[in-house]
């Protein structure tokens, strides 16, 4: 069966085929399908954008779509940048420029008040419009200067306490098995696992 990882995000994608690799699954991106168009975020919730998103790709692919709507809720900032944290620093900025502009917002915040959180929902959609979700959260905090260069997006500014280094520090292996898109990978799997055996 072929299955849709419906992203223009490099980053999600190299994630998703390698927290997924063990599934008897064709994995195809949007550029193998011939997509090139950005579905509009309009929704409120990081879950209806990854509704959107999957359901959307699968009426154009007609393929059993996978999409996730992710990003970092920052206490101080009262969860911002939140579902807008693509769009953070604008429409054509790079990830470092955002990661900046968050590190130009927190200056002169104490490190016990840089509590942080990455969220991703991944949404499941069939050509149909039947759609699937499941959540995934890991907490953190927001250094003060970047650091590593694994990962992508916020990755180098996100600090994992248990690990002791930012998430773009961490080994992908090890990255795959306690980020936010790990958890909400393991939530859908059953799910996952139930769609493709019908
Ligand atoms: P698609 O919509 O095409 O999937 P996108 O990058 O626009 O790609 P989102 O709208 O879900 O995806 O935005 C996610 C934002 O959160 C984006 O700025 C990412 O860099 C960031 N982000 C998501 N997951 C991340 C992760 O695991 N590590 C670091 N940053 C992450």
């Amino acid at each position: 069966m072929k299955i849709l990882v419906a992203t223009h995000n490099k980053g999600k994608l190299r994630e998703y085929t390698e927290l997924l690799a063990d599934l008897p699954v064709e994995w195809v991106s949007l550029s193998d399908v011939g997509i090139q168009r950005d579905v509009e975020e309009t929704g409120e919730t990081f879950e209806a954008n990854a509704r959107l998103k999957a359901t959307v790709y699968a009426r154009q692919s007609g393929l059993l779509t996978l999409a996730d709507d992710s990003g970092l809720e920052v206490e101080v900032l009262d969860g911002a940048p939140g579902i807008q944290s693509a769009r953070y620093a604008g429409p054509d900025a790079s990830d470092k420029e955002r990661y900046r502009l968050l590190l130009a917002n927190l200056e002169g915040i104490p490190d016990e008040e840089r509590q942080a959180r990455f969220v991703c929902v991944i949404a499941v959609a069939d050509h149909q419009g039947e759609v699937v979700t499941a959540e995934g959260v890991r907490e953190g905090r927001i250094t003060r200067e970047p650091r590593g260069n694994h990962g992508f997006g916020y990755d180098p500014v996100f600090w994992v306490p248990e690990y002791q280094a930012t998430m773009a520090e961490l080994e992908p292996e090890v990255k795959n098995r306690l980020s936010h898109r790990a958890l909400a990978v393991e939530a859908i799997r059953p799910k996952l696992e139930k769609l493709i055996e019908n």
